[in-house]
C-alpha cells in the first residue's frame, strides 16, 4: 500500500481533490463503460464523498482544513484505483493518503516553525513514497514564493536522508482556467517553464529527474469535452482562489489519476486520466 501526501499552500484545493476522488462523478452518472478507472473510498475516505455531494455539488466550499486536534486526530484516507487498460490486466493502486492544511507549506516558505506543523513535515518525509504537491498561483510573486517554500522542503527531505527515494508530482490545479487550459498538454514546458521557472529550477537541482513529474489537474474541469468554458463559478466578494462547481451533472474532473499512478507505480500513463 502506498502511502502518500498532499502538500500545498492555503486554499490550492487540495481537500476538494479529494472528495472529487472519494465521489468520483463518472461513478455517480453509472458512466462506468467509458471510465478507465474505479475509485472505491474506505474509512474517513466515505465522510469525504458526502462532503462532494452535500457541498461542492450543491454548489459550495468545503472548508478550510483544520488540524488542532494534532496529527493521530488527522484523517487518513484510504482509496482503492483500478484502472483498466485495453489488452491487460488491469491495475490496481491501493493508497493512503494524508490531507495537510496549506499552512504547513507556508510557514516552510517563511522559515517560522510551530510544533504542530513539524509533526506533520515529519511524518510526511519519514513513512511516505512521495507527495502530490499542489501549486495554484502562476504569477512571478507566486514562484518566488514556492520556490523559497521548496527550497526548505528540500533541506528538509535531505537531512531525513530522503533526497534520492522521494517522488514528488507537482500539479498546477484548478487548471480549467483561461489562462492555463492550453498549457495542460504539455504542462512542464507551457505553465512550469513559462510562469513558475524559479519553482522548477529549485527542484530540478535538488530532485533526480526520475522522481520529479509535472501535470496540470482540475478537480472541477471544463463544461465538456468540446466545450471548454470552466465548470466554475467564482465566489461573490471572495478573491480568485475561491470558486465553486458550476453544473454538478456535468463534472469531469481532469486528469486526477495521472499523478497518482505515477507516484505508486513510477510509471506515466496519459493524460485525461
Ligand atoms: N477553479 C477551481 N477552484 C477549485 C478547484 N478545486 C478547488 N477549488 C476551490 O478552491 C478553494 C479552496 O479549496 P480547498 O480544497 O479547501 O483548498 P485546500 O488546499 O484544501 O485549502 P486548506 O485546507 O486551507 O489548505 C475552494 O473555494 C474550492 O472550491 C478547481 O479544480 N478549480
Ligand atoms: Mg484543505
Amino acid at each position: 500500500m502506498g502511502k502518500i501526501c498532499i502538500i500545498g499552500p492555503r486554499s490550492s484545493g487540495k481537500t476538494t481533490y479529494l472528495a472529487g476522488l472519494a465521489y468520483w462523478p463518472d461513478k455517480q452518472r453509472q458512466d462506468k463503460r467509458s471510465s478507465r478507472f474505479e475509485i472505491t473510498a474506505f474509512g474517513d475516505a466515505e465522510k469525504l464523498k458526502e462532503k462532494a455531494e452535500n457541498i461542492i455539488c450543491q454548489g459550495a466550499s468545503l472548508e478550510p482544513t483544520d488540524i488542532k486536534g494534532g496529527i493521530d486526530g488527522a484523517p487518513l484516507y484510504q482509496f482503492r484505483i483500478t484502472i483498466k487498460h485495453l489488452l491487460k490486466k488491469p491495475d490496481d493502486i491501493d493508497l493512503m493518503v494524508r490531507d495537510y492544511p496549506g499552512e504547513i507549506f507556508e510557514e516552510l516558505a517563511s522559515g517560522r516553525s510551530n510544533s504542530l506543523h513539524d509533526e506533520f513535515l515529519e511524518e510526511c518525509l519519514k513513512n511516505v513514497q512521495g507527495c502530490l504537491m499542489l501549486l495554484a498561483d502562476w504569477t512571478k510573486e507566486a514562484d518566488k514564493f514556492y520556490s523559497q517554500a521548496l527550497k526548505e522542503f528540500t533541506k528538509k527531505l535531505d537531512k531525513k536522508g530522503r533526497l534520492n527515494d522521494f517522488r514528488i508530482a507537482v500539479a498546477m490545479s484548478k487548471c480549467e482556467r483561461g489562462e492555463l487550459w492550453s498549457g495542460r498538454l504539455d504542462p512542464e514546458i507551457d505553465i512550469f517553464d513559462l510562469h513558475l521557472p524559479k519553482t522548477k529550477n529549485t527542484l530540478q537541482s535538488k530532485i533526480l529527474r526520475q522522481n520529479l513529474q509535472f501535470y496540470a489537474i482540475s478537480t472541477f474541469g471544463v463544461l465538456k469535452r468540446h466545450d471548454p468554458r470552466p465548470n466554475r463559478k467564482d465566489k461573490l466578494g471572495k478573491d480568485s482562489s475561491h470558486a465553486v462547481l458550476r453544473e454538478a451533472e456535468l463534472w469531469k474532473p481532469y486528469n486526477m489519476i495521472a499523478p497518482l499512478y505515477w507516484l505508486s507505480e513510477g510509471k506515466r500513463i496519459d493524460a485525461n486520466a
